[in-house]
Parts: structure tokens; C-alpha cells; sequence
């Protein structure tokens, strides 16, 4: 393969440790190297609902993200079960973005715990990337005192694949030269937009790893899933153009909810919409700012993602339009699939009519 270098990118993504818990631990000090579950109230073990996250001391016995909250009790009976706070987690997260932000001209905030950097503008080598990666984790460590676990790889698909590879607290780096041999032996369901249904059709045709899907025949696969098919080879080439989508923040106030749960139910998604509306609202209201295009982004149980816009026919300072045009946005969306995130932006802002301070 023949790479023209100035092309390459290094991209990092960063995810935080056991994120519920380890904003609980920070305020508790109590519970350090206790075992600890964020989710629903187990009731002694009647409790119905499930476990958000648990610590790594309650991962040894079993417990993970999504299993009912019951089942997690029973497990261990001893661990400290904690409610959910959002409103606390979000507040702590906006303090951590801020911080990743500085380190890349381009920045994407992926969830509540995530982000991807591209730092290809700092740097064009991947063991100076892992020094940045060091700095971070250092300076969210002595700032947040939070854990984070950092992937660094030529694009998007393998920075995330690879951030996971040595949680909590590590930092993986994954060179173009060595992706293809990093994937390999993963199972499909790691790549993004594979899930249990995709990884038993691709079973189905002999395809059990991410290797044996890179070199499948094309034909085989376009006609088993269709135009996926070929793409999901591309990302088991470790193939990802995708660009660190930075417009989000700038010239823009955005904010994004993650479910605690995934939600189907319009009125429930609708409700996320306009507390994030009069977020964005307060925020454009605080900078000073009038705005003329709405952007909703949302994001389904299995990742795939949409984003749309409208724009108005000129700007404006009143808020409900946040609402109306993201709820007309969103519509055509519900309904279906089970929904994990939304996202609400507003763009193209210009100093509010008025405010002479800012000229
Ligand atoms: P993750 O990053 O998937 O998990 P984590 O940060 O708890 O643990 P780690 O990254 O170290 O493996 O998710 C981030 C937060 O999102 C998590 O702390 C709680 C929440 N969450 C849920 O509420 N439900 C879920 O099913 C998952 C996976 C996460
Ligand atoms: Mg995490």
C-alpha cells in the first residue's frame, strides 16, 4: 500500500473509566476500593430497571452496564448501589471537554464520557501523539481526578476500537502499518454498526472474526446485507475516512443528551429536546449571540447516527424556533428504532441586534 503522508491523520479518542462511578467515588471518598453500581434502586433484590455503569472493584464479580439491577444484587449483595445523577455527571463532563478540547484544533464530543481529537496539526508522529496522550490523562487526573483510557490510530474506527484495549487507564497506539493485524482477531460486533443480528448473518457465512471479514468476497457479502455489506469490509480493512466532525463547536453552541436508557417513546425524546433547547437558549443568551440554523443529531441503540438541519430565513434571537424546527427535525426519526442520543445546535450566530459591546 502506498501512503502519500501528508495525508495521514492521528486521531485520539478518549473515553472516560467507569465514568457513573467515578464521578460518585470523587465525591465520596468513602467508596474507594468499595465496589460500586450507578443505576436503578435494587431493592434488596426485587428492584426492577438496570445497572448504568458499575466500578471496576463490581466488574470482578460480574456485574456490567445494561444487566437488570436485580440480577447485579444478587452478584453482590455488599456493593454500594448508587441513583443516578445526571444533571452531576453532564456538569462533570463539560468540565473534562473543555480540558480535551485545548489539545486538538479538531474536536468531536462522542457522548457524555467520549471524544474524538484529531492532533494531526500537532503533531505527525504517533509516539509524540502518545506523550499528548500522557499530558491528558495527567492533567484531567490532577484537574477532574478522573481516569481515562486513550486509543491513538490513523481514523476514527480504530482510535475508538483501540481506546478499549487497555481500560482503565491506558493508552493504546495503533500505527496504519499495524492496523491490519490489531483487527484481526477481534469479532465483528466491535466494528461500529455491527450487532448481535449483523455478527450471526456474517457467522452464517463462515465469518466469525474481523480478519476473515476483511478478506471476504465482496459479491457474497452485497448480496447477504445489501450496499452494508462491502462497507462493513472496509471498516474490517480498518478503512475510515470519516472526519473529526469539529463544526459542532465552533461559531455554534450545541449541547447533547445521552438516555440513561434507550428511549422509543416521542414524548420522552421531545421532553430531552427542549430541556436541551433552553440550554442552548441560556448559552446563546449568556455569549451574546443571535442564531439562523437549527441542527438535531441523533444517534440509535446500535450508533448509527443522523444529523439535519434547517436554517431560517434570517436570524434570530427567540428561542422557541430551537424547539419547533428541532421537533420537526427529529419527527421523521421516531417511531422506529430504539434512540441513545440527541443532539441540539444552533449555527450561524451573529452578535445580537443591539449589542453594541461586542463590535
Ligand atoms: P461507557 O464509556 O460505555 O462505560 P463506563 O465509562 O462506565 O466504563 P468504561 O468506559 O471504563 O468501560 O459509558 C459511559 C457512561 O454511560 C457510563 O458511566 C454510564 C452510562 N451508560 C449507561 O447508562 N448505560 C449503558 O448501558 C452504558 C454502556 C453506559
Ligand atoms: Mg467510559
Amino acid at each position: 500500500m502506498f501512503f502519500f503522508n501528508h495525508f495521514m491523520r492521528i486521531i485520539m479518542h478518549v473515553d472516560l473509566d467507569a465514568f457513573f462511578a467515578a464521578v460518585e467515588e470523587r465525591r465520596k471518598p468513602e467508596l474507594k476500593g468499595r465496589p460500586v453500581v450507578v443505576g436503578a434502586d435494587p431493592k434488596e433484590g426485587r428492584g426492577r430497571g438496570v445497572v448504568s455503569t458499575a466500578n471496576y472493584e463490581s466488574r470482578r464479580y460480574g456485574i456490567r452496564s445494561g444487566m437488570p439491577i436485580a440480577r447485579a444484587y444478587r452478584l453482590c449483595p455488599n456493593a454500594v448501589f448508587l441513583p443516578v445523577d445526571f444533571a452531576e455527571y453532564e456538569r462533570v463532563s463539560d468540565k473534562v471537554m473543555r480540558i480535551l478540547r485545548n489539545y486538538a484544533e479538531k474536536f468531536e464530543q462522542v457522548s457524555v464520557d467520549e471524544a474524538f481529537l484529531d492532533v494531526s496539526g500537532r503533531t505527525k508522529d504517533f509516539d509524540e501523539a502518545k506523550k499528548i496522550g500522557e499530558k491528558i490523562q495527567r492533567e484531567v487526573m490532577e484537574k477532574e481526578g478522573l481516569s481515562c483510557s486513550i486509543g491513538i490510530g490513523p481514523n476514527k474506527l480504530v482510535a475508538k476500537i483501540a481506546s478499549r484495549h487497555e481500560k482503565p487507564g491506558g493508552i493504546t497506539v495503533v500505527e496504519s502499518k499495524r492496523v491490519k493485524a490489531f483487527l484481526s482477531r477481534l469479532k465483528p460486533s466491535e466494528l461500529w454498526g455491527i450487532g448481535p443480528k449483523t455478527e450471526a448473518g456474517l457467522a452464517e457465512l463462515g465469518i466469525k472474526t474481523v480478519g476473515e471479514l476483511a478478506e471476504a468476497d465482496p459479491q457474497m457479502l452485497l448480496e447477504k446485507f445489501g450496499s452494508l455489506g462491502p462497507q462493513y469490509r472496509l471498516m474490517a480493512q480498518g478503512i475510515d475516512e470519516s472526519p473529526v466532525a469539529e463544526e459542532w463547536e465552533v461559531k455554534s453552541v450545541g449541547r447533547e443528551h445521552t438516555f440513561e436508557k434507550d428511549v422509543e417513546e416521542p414524548e420522552v425524546v421531545y421532553a430531552a429536546l427542549n430541556k436541551l433547547a433552553s440550554r442552548v437558549c441560556g448559552e446563546l443568551e449568556e455569549t451574546g449571540f443571535w442564531y439562523k440554523t437549527i441542527t438535531i443529531k441523533i444517534r440509535f441503540h446500535d450508533f448509527e447516527t443522523h444529523t439535519h438541519s434547517k436554517s431560517l430565513p434570517r436570524s434570530t434571537g427567540e428561542c422557541r424556533f430551537l424547539e419547533e424546527v428541532g421537533a420537526e427535525l427529529l419527527g421523521p426519526f421516531l417511531g422506529g428504532k430504539k434512540i441513545r442520543l440527541i443532539g441540539l445546535r444552533a449555527s450561524g450566530l451573529v452578535p445580537a441586534a443591539g449589542q453594541e459591546k461586542l463590535a
